[in-house]
């Protein structure tokens, strides 16, 4: 697949506010935030869509979630809530092609979300 700007983002070409770094991801703030709260998790292999998530990334993509509940513990926010979400091509709102998850926090969020 083609790169993106988050490849850019792993290999440090250009800055993000990163939050939370391991082995096999890296979160960091949204550059555009739609909550107090607003970061992506991406795993370090790129992976272009949900779509192209294989039966051997399972474990990636698992990991990805339990970044999050890590993030959340660790910063505090995991008793008052979040939302982990992942969207996909064109109707799902996609327009970095290298699967992410946004954590949403910080404010009751609505739902559903449009
Ligand atoms: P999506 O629309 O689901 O593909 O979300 C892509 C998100 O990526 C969007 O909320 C804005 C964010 N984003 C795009 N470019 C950059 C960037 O260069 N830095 C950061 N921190 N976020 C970015």
């Amino acid at each position: 697949m083609s790169e993106t700007i988050f490849t850019k983002i792993i290999n440090r070409e250009i800055p993000a506010d990163i939050v939370y770094e391991d082995d096999q991801a890296l979160a960091f703030k949204d550059i555009n935030p739609q909550a107090p709260i607003h970061l992506l998790i991406i795993p370090k292999r790129p992976i272009a869509t949900v779509n192209a998530i294989e039966k051997s990334d399972r474990e990636l993509v698992g990991h990805l979630y339990w970044v999050a509940g890590e993030i959340a513990r660790r910063d505090g926010f995991a008793e008052d809530g979040y939302r982990v979400v992942m969207n996909c091509n064109d109707d799902g709102g996609q327009t970095v092609y290298h699967i992410h998850a946004h954590l949403l926090a910080g404010k009751p969020l609505g739902w559903p979300p449009y």
